[in-house]
Parts: C-alpha cells; sequence; structure tokens
C-alpha cells in the first residue's frame, strides 16, 4: 500500500503524441485530445449535421428545426440557426417525447432533481453510455488516474448520474472500482484503509465533513494513501480547494457536468487546474448574456450553453444551462485546445437580490473561507425584518475557536461582516457558530435559505 510520503502526484507533462509521465503510460487517453482547432471544428461540423438528421426522428425537434437542412451547417458558428432549449422544453417533453430513437433502444434512464413540477428523464442508449464511459475515463486518466489507482466512488447511486458516471469510467480505466455511496462515514473510513484508496470522487460539502470524522476517530486525514480526488457537482471556490488539498494532502480536480448532457465527463480541469477543458469533439459550448442569448466575448461571464454532439437516444440542442461561467482566453499549457471555462460561478437561479443588489453564493464562500478560523460549512438566510430586506450568514468555526477568546469572536464576526461587505455591498449580519452545527444533507449542500419567499 503507498504511504503518504511516496503519494504520486499529477505531472504536468504536456501532451504530445510520445509524451509519457514519469511511469512511462502515454499522458493521453484519446487521440482527439491532440487536436487542433481546425480538427476539432469540423468534427463538430460533421457530428452536428449527423445530430440535426437524428433530430429529425423525434416530432419536438422536427417541429422546432422546421426549414433547417443539416447541410447548411458550414462552420460550429450556424449552431445560432438552431434554437435553444430550455429546461421548461424537457419538462414539458418528460417522461419520453425527447427520444430520437425507438423506446427499445434504450437502457437506461437517468433523472434531475426537479424541485416543482415534472422532473427532466434523459434515456441513453447502449452507445451513449459506452461514449460516456469513454470521456469519462479521459477525464479521470488526465488527472493522473490509472488502472492500478483504488477509485472509491462517494456520490450518491441512483438517478443521479454521480453515481454510475463515474463509476463506469473508472471501471474502464480499469480501476478497481468501489461503489461506496454517499455517507456512513464511518464505513467509507474502513474502505478507505482496508484498501488503500488511492482515488476518490466526492461532493465537496461531504469531503469537509468526512475529515471531521477522520479527526474523531483519531485518524489524520493525511494519513491515507489518497492521492487524487475528483470533486464537482456543486460550485465551490478555489480557497475550498485549497483547503481540501492542505486536509489530505492530495490533488483535488473540478469536475463539472450535468444531467442533461449524460452526467459528469462534461468538462474537467488537467493537471495544470487552469479552468475546465470542455470535450469539444462530445460537446458544443457557448457562452450567452443571460438576457439576450447573443454570444459574449471570450473572458465574459454569461450563461453556458452545450450541445450534446454524439448522443444517439435522446441529443439534447443549445441546452441553456443556467450556469454562469466565461471561456478562459489564450491556450492552456498542457497542449489541449479544447476550450476551457473558469469554474463555474453560480446558477443563474442561484443570484439572490438583497437591497438591490445582485449576489451568487460564491462571492461568500471566496471570503469566508479564507480566515483560518472559519469552519466546513455555512448558510446564506434571508429575511425581512419588517423594514427591509436582511443578509444573515451563519458560519461555522473550528471547533477550537469557541474555547478561545471572545473578543477575537466578535472582532471577527466585525471583520467578516466588512470583508464581505466590500465584496458583495451589503452588509450582512454574520453569526459564527458551531462547527457540524448548521444542518447536513446527504446530496448536494444547501447554500441559501430564503425566508423571503412566500411559495
Ligand atoms: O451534478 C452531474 C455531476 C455529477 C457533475 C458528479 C460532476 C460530478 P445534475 O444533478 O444534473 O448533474 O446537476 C447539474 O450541477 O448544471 C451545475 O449547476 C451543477 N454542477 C455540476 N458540476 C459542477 C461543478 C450533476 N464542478 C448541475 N461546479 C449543473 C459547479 C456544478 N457546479
Amino acid at each position: 500500500m503507498p504511504q503518504a510520503d511516496t503519494k504520486r502526484r499529477a505531472e504536468l507533462v504536456p501532451v504530445s503524441p510520445d509524451a509519457k509521465t514519469s511511469d512511462g503510460t502515454s499522458v493521453f487517453l484519446d487521440e482527439s485530445e491532440l487536436w487542433d482547432r481546425d480538427r476539432i471544428a469540423s468534427a463538430q461540423v460533421q457530428s452536428l449535421r449527423a445530430v440535426l438528421k437524428r433530430a429529425a426522428g423525434c416530432g419536438f425537434y422536427r417541429e422546432r428545426l422546421a426549414g433547417l437542412d443539416p447541410m447548411d451547417i458550414a462552420s460550429p458558428a450556424d449552431i445560432a440557426r438552431i434554437p435553444f432549449t430550455t429546461k421548461d422544453d424537457l419538462r414539458s417533453q418528460y417522461p419520453l417525447g425527447l427520444l430520437c430513437v425507438p423506446r427499445r433502444e434504450i437502457v437506461r434512464m437517468h433523472s434531475s432533481s426537479g424541485t416543482t413540477g415534472n422532473p427532466v428523464a434523459v434515456c441513453h442508449t447502449r452507445g451513449d453510455l459506452g461514449e460516456w464511459a469513454g470521456v469519462m475515463a479521459r477525464c479521470l486518466y488526465m488527472v493522473g488516474v490509472r488502472p492500478d489507482d483504488v477509485f472509491q466512488n462517494m456520490s450518491g447511486y441512483g438517478l443521479f448520474t454521480g453515481g454510475l458516471g463515474i463509476h463506469f469510467g473508472a471501471e474502464r480505466l480499469g480501476c478497481m472500482t468501489i461503489p461506496a455511496g454517499p455517507g456512513n462515514s464511518r464505513r467509507q473510513i474502513k474502505l478507505l484503509r482496508d484498501f488503500g484508496t488511492t482515488a476518490i470522487h466526492v461532493l465537496p460539502s461531504y469531503a469537509l465533513i468526512l475529515a471531521d470524522h477522520m479527526r474523531e476517530l483519531g485518524e489524520d486525514p493525511k494519513s491515507f494513501p489518497l492521492r487524487v480526488a475528483v470533486v464537482g457537482a456543486e460550485p465551490y471556490s478555489e480557497e475550498f480547494r485549497l483547503r481540501l488539498q492542505n486536509l489530505y494532502d492530495m490533488d483535488v480536480f473540478n469536475s463539472y457536468g450535468l444531467s442533461e448532457m449524460s452526467g459528469p465527463g462534461v468538462a474537467f480541469e488537467c493537471p495544470w487546474r487552469q479552468g475546465l477543458h470542455v470535450w469539444e469533439d462530445h460537446f458544443l459550448p457557448e457562452i450567452v448574456d443571460v438576457a439576450t442569448g447573443e454570444p459574449v466575448p471570450d473572458g465574459e461571464v454569461g450563461e453556458l450553453v452545450l450541445t450534446s454532439l454524439r448522443r444517439e437516444g435522446m441529443p439534447i440542442l443549445r441546452y441553456r444551462t443556467r450556469d454562469l461561467t466565461r471561456f478562459l482566453p489564450g491556450d492552456c499549457p498542457c497542449g489541449r485546445r479544447h476550450r476551457r471555462i473558469d469554474r463555474i460561478l453560480g446558477r443563474a437561479d442561484d443570484m439572490f437580490i438583497v437591497k438591490g443588489v445582485n449576489i451568487y453564493p460564491m462571492q461568500i464562500e471566496r471570503v469566508i473561507m479564507t480566515f483560518p478560523d472559519v469552519g466546513h460549512d455555512y448558510r446564506i438566510v434571508l429575511e425581512n425584518d419588517g423594514l427591509g430586506d436582511v443578509l444573515r450568514v451563519q458560519i461555522e468555526m473550528r471547533d477550537a475557536f469557541f474555547e478561545e477568546d471572545m473578543r477575537k469572536l466578535q472582532s471577527l464576526q466585525k471583520t467578516i461582516a466588512q470583508r464581505l461587505r466590500s465584496e458583495i455591498l451589503v452588509t450582512p449580519r454574520v453569526e459564527l457558530v458551531e462547527g457540524s452545527s448548521l444542518p447536513k444533507t446527504e446530496g448536494k449542500a444547501v447554500r441559501v435559505v430564503d425566508m423571503r419567499r412566500k411559495d
């Protein structure tokens, strides 16, 4: 079993046909990782034409795309001739209205959680599942996961795609894959120890909770042979990543995806960790102005719009993800020319307005996670005290903190409030609470509680 001081780290070796990492393995898994922009663009045009032909097999798209001949697509920019698809469109076609193949060719469905009304059902053919496992394996390989790794997937299995999606990627790569599922920290820790797990997939909120459990059991998170963690499915800041890396002494890579585009595997950080590469042989990304739908220039924040280029069962065209990010200008030093997006700033729907100011939870996280006395979790509570909006930020503190001077507490409360004010232009009521005292969920974390809403 590898010891903590011999942990293999992700290596910074740019891709080229013969480039190898120090263990003698190729730095890339798929030849498409070597493609230049022209090659990517011509593959996208071919795929887009094929997808439009397939979409003609579905009544919804036939109507939407009336008058558009697949051969009208001469360059990736011609995608603008296709109308957007929204979550409401997908809901309106629930359960099987968007199938582009006969039902008997579908071998699996996943669904994204719907809080109101119909959920969204996403159906996969055997070919779709193969492509998904392949692109997922590519992501894991890129960050140094190899067949000799023991890969523990701490994500929920079931309709959520973080379970089976990541699982089949790790298996495709040849890792010994442990479908641990979420929660049950004692069992997670036992599996980590007993099988010498070297790579994990974990939701950011759970990764910190797990470290607390380790400490409660008298174990140092650094003492485990873990060397790489794939972390995604919810937004987290760079400050949060650094914490996680230091805590476990492992590399943390951001993984982005959504059920509508299959799930995880859409965009992933390379070892340089300068944004997430969108696999443009599988997905065509655009970033548009949330209000107008017009493309924004590279470097400017807008809404990510994605088209699945390879899916057979249920391709989705120009999907408005509601996720806010930007294209990072310039080339990545890793040599891959698949375009990079910045980490997700938040969802257009996550934005809340206090005293007329637009605020994203990530702005708050970025500030509070820089304070070493701050623990792992926080909640933003929006209220109305009769005079106007009140923004409360409840912040869990490290356990040791409450044993120290009360004055320190008050001064920290003040400093955090001031720093938040300079970021979001609203003065919040900062509450510092004991570690592990905010309500926890097994799935994605709930960061904003808006008590002002009437529903
Ligand atoms: O969360 C797929 C996934 C599973 C991705 C595991 C990565 C790892 P959904 O449940 O459909 O699918 O939720 C998709 O989650 O539109 C984003 O708002 C958010 N999200 C996903 N990855 C990230 C990330 C999965 N790395 C929605 N950073 C997306 C920020 C993310 N937000």
